[in-house]
């Protein structure tokens, strides 16, 4: 009987992760089994982590089959999809990515501004099906000196600020508490700091506490004029009151990483002509990616040599 760790993967890695893991682990494929319950059924007893991704999670219905399992290993900074109450209770360790995805995920929050501001993809099209011969595109809206609120104060609320900091932006934000480290404007009601901002940039946890946070009555007091960016996860804005408020143009765009129903999207988002849509991409260049990979398998790693954890959640 081989000595090797039993890793239950969820989610697909990159190769090169692949290649680390199935050297240290015998590692079981969720997602390509054609029968995920005997799968699960077969290996529930030696099973000792669970390796998945940000999106995925780990049910505590799935961890309640793993009576062996010792750990979860996030490749992704958000837990939310973990049911961390059933790890605690079951002393089941929990490993996530965070930092090294800061940089990226605020990137893309910028990038979204001002795809959706300077209507970037619209204005790509107008070279490529030659409208630019027949006259000139019309004008679009200046990201530089507006007034942005972040909602949520975070890693990647603080990185998304530093940017915007350098577009001469005015900085507001709304979190559960005031970050006294940092020089931008703390406002508490979420409704409130949408009426003073003319963009908002969601990078909030996902989660219960969240969940639907940005509403009908956010997107109201955001505008004509605003535009809301979201890069934290779906499930932080009412997608049903974001769908109406775009085409009401009750606010002027969207810019999106995360949806309710991912990859399988609500199809009115995808005929929207004031919303640019991602694949839930923000944390996903080569060399994020890596860093993440690297991390999953440090962390499983420092678990089975019995070390501390380098990123635990619990
Ligand atoms: C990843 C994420 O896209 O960090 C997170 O919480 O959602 C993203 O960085 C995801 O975890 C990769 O599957």
């Amino acid at each position: 009987m081989s000595t090797k760790p039993e890793v239950l993967m969820i989610g697909a890695y990159p190769t090169w992760d692949m290649v680390d893991l199935e050297a240290r682990y015998i590692v079981h494929k969720l997602w390509e089994a054609a029968d995920r319950d005997r799968l699960i059924e077969a290996h529930r007893s030696t099973i000792r982590a669970i390796a998945t991704r940000g999106e995925l999670g780990a049910s505590a219905d799935l961890m309640k089959r793993l009576p062996a399992l010792e750990i979860v290993s996030c490749y992704g900074v958000g837990t939310d999809a973990i049911d961390l109450a059933h790890a605690r209770t079951n002393g089941i360790r929990v490993t996530n990515t965070p930092d090294v995805l800061t940089a990226d995920v605020a990137d893309m929050a910028i990038g979204l501004l001002l795809a959706v501001a300077r209507k970037i993809p619209q204005a790509d099209s107008f070279v490529r099906e030659g409208r630019w011969t027949k006259g000139n595109m019309p004008l679009v809206t200046r990201v530089t000196g507006k007034t942005v609120g972040v909602v949520g104060m975070g890693r990647v609320g603080a990185a998304v600020a530093k940017r915007l900091a350098a577009f001469d932006c005015e900085i507001r934000y709304f979190d559960v508490v005031r970050r006294a480290d940092l020089p931008y404007a703390f406002v508490p009601n979420l409704v409130e700091l949408a009426r003073r901002a003319e963009f908002l940039i969601v990078t909030l946890a996902g989660g219960e506490s969240t969940k639907a946070i940005v509403n009908a009555s956010v997107l109201d007091a955001l505008g004509p004029d605003g535009i809301l960016i979201n890069v934290s996860r779906g499930s932080t804005v009412d997608e049903t009151a974001l769908l109406s408020a775009l085409e009401a143009k009750v606010i002027k765009g969207a810019g999106l990483d995360v949806f309710w129903n991912e990859p399988n999207i609500d199809e009115r988002l995808k005929v929207l002509d004031n919303a640019v849509l991602q694949p839930h991409h923000a944390s996903g260049t080569t060399e994020t990616r890596c860093a993440m990979g690297k991390l999953v398998r440090d962390n499983l790693a420092a678990h089975f040599a019995g070390v501390t954890l380098i990123t635990p959640v619990l």
